[in-house]
């Protein structure tokens, strides 16, 4: 048996195929672990879907925040963007069905006898491996509960705080935070206050850090007992800073779709060129 985790997809489903025949993936022997994003932005993301779906228990996908828009549009919350984007899931026959895969998804994945955990973009400072993964479990609950996901994603993604809310906000509010932290962190202030975004900066390869930014990556400042595979910045690229591995590439701007042998300790790496579907803004 192998495992290997595979950087954001974006809908490239053709890569995909090719990546998996170069590493000769077997459905019965081997196991995937996906980063999450595995949809939008590419030419084929209702094909990508379908098939990690179909995968069932051979792979572990995690809740992107590509994902995570199309399970709030579909859960009835209002979000321009879920209109614009998400035709291929709003418009599917199976959509009832994509919809329950969608919203089952994990936030964080932890194998204690690999000694690996992954986590889409990045996890806060503060936290150590149990509150991270307690928090992970707490959001997976109220998105699977039809009385709770309305409550969690109604008002996400307008305005988060730099740090974890105290114990005395809301149980939701500290959620919310927990949730964009798992989807949409890629770098932090030293002390370890979060950047959502760089101030006068619009464009996504602001997050290309210089070594003379007042920036850094978030995991620079965690400390973590084991390894953490995460993805979401394409343009920092494959990044090994053992025992941090970011595997988003850039797949759907022309760059690789990225796998990485999770259960061999020099963690060999395989990588298959993509097509230019988008332009990086
Ligand atoms: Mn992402």
């Amino acid at each position: 048996m192998a495992v290997y985790a595979i950087g954001d997809v974006h809908g490239c489903l053709s890569e995909l195929r090719m990546l998996l025949k170069e590493i000769a993936f077997q459905p019965g022997r081997d196991r995937l672990w996906f980063v999450g994003d595995i949809i939008n932005r590419g030419p084929d993301s209702l094909g990508t879907l379908r098939l990690v779906r179909d995968l069932g228990d051979r792979a572990v996908t995690l809740m992107g925040n590509h994902e995570l828009r199309a399970v709030s549009g579909l859960s009835g919350c209002p979000d321009r963007a879920f209109s614009k984007q998400m035709g291929f899931v709003q418009q599917a026959e199976d959509r009832a069905e994509l919809y329950a895969w969608l919203r089952a998804l994990p936030l964080m994945h932890h194998d204690p006898e690999l000694g690996v955990s992954m986590v889409h973009a990045g996890l806060f400072p503060g936290w150590d491996q149990a509150q991270a993964i307690e928090r992970a479990r707490r959001l997976e609950k109220m998105l699977r509960d039809d009385a709770t996901i309305g409550t969690l994603l109604t008002g996400f993604g307008s305005d988060f705080p730099d740090w974890e809310p105290q114990e005395s906000a809301s149980e939701v509010e500290r959620l919310q935070f927990a949730l964009a932290v798992m989807t949409r962190l890629r770098i932090c202030h030293s002390d370890g206050r979060i950047v959502w975004s760089i101030p006068g900066e619009t464009s996504g390869t602001a997050f290309r850090l210089t070594p003379d930014s007042p920036y850094r990556p978030w995991h620079r400042l965690l400390a973590w007992p084991g390894r953490i595979i995460y993805g979401h910045w394409a343009v920092a690229g494959l990044t090994r800073n053992d025992p941090f591995i970011g595997l988003d590439s850039g797949c759907v701007y022309g760059g690789k779709l990225t796998a990485i042998r999770v259960d061999h300790p020099d963690m060999p790496v395989t990588q298959v060129p993509c097509s230019r579907y988008v332009v990086p803004e």
